[in-house]
């Protein structure tokens, strides 16, 4: 409770900040695009993890104003860059269930599309299983052919740990499988993980989805990947979340 009337003036007092993340071309090593992941430096409770205060965000529908403000700052941000020069295909942008389902995300992110300027191709949002599997009426089918409409990619987040269902991979406008890292970690030694990233690879390549494994940490990881056809990794191999200053100059050098 505490931490919730903290949560709630975040935002105004200027507590929070994206961290980005690379995301890599297994084959060529080019780095294709950035996951923008949310940092709260909070006055009185010191640095929250974002895995306690964002389920907190969304019970208390906190996560709409906040992810709106996380989307403008991800767009002004890769804007920014872009006009820089400095070569980035995609920004990635986490969207939760409640903004996608309560608020009117087409609406929304057309307007910070507008504002920033940014080019709609250079965005994707990042949405769960979990979030699309929530559809009784077609809404989620109609609200992702809109915001698809806008010229931006959709990724799936965390696959394979939800409710997967076949169907709505070939039903619904989506243009890429992000692997969780849970079947990354133990690639090497476990099986069943290994068949699972196998599995997700091939479903990718026949549907026409990019597929991405999160959570790459050795070179043992990355060897199965890229020798399995996964197109793209994230993870602390490549480099950890960086604010954005030292992800800018991690670029500029050249990774
Ligand atoms: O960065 P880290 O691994 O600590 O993130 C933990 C969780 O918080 C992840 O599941 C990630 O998807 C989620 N997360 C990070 N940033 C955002 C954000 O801006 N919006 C939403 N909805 N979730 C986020
Ligand atoms: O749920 P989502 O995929 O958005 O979560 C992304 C989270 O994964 C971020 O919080 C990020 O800090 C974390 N992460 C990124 N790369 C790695 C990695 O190589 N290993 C581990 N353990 N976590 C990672
Ligand atoms: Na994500
Ligand atoms: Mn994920």
């Amino acid at each position: 409770l505490v931490m919730l009337s903290h949560l709630r003036q975040a935002v105004q007092r200027g507590e929070l900040e994206l961290h980005y993340q690379p995301q890599v071309e297994l084959a060529t090593g080019r780095v294709v695009g950035a996951e923008a992941l949310l940092r709260w430096q909070c006055a009185e409770l010191g640095s929250v993890p974002p895995a306690r205060f964002i389920p907190l965000a969304e019970e208390s529908g906190l996560i709409i104003p906040i992810g709106e403000w996380v989307l403008r700052e991800a767009c002004r941000q890769a804007r920014a860059w872009y006009d820089q020069g400095l070569e980035l295909a995609v920004m990635a942008v986490n969207v939760s269930a409640l903004q996608f389902h309560r608020g009117d995300p087409v609406e929304m992110v057309g307007r910070i599309l507008r504002e920033t300027g940014l080019p709609a191709e250079c965005l994707e949002l990042e949405l769960t299983e979990s979030l699309l599997v929530q559809d009784g009426s077609g809404t989620t089918l109609n609200t992702l052919r809109r915001l698809k409409a806008l010229g931006l990619r959709i990724a799936i987040d965390d696959f394979g740990t939800g409710y997967s269902s076949l169907a709505y991979l070939r039903r619904f406008p989506i243009d890429k499988l992000k692997i969780d890292r849970a079947f990354v970690r133990d690639l090497a030694s476990d099986p069943e993980d290994a068949a699972i990233v196998n599995l997700i690879v091939d479903l990718g390549r026949i549907l026409k989805l990019k597929t991405v494994a999160e959570g790459v940490e050795d070179h043992g990881q990355l060897a199965f990947l890229c020798e399995r056809g996964c197109n793209d990794g994230q993870g602390y191999l490549f480099a950890r979340p960086m604010p954005a200053a030292a992800f800018a100059a991690w670029l500029g050098s050249g990774p």
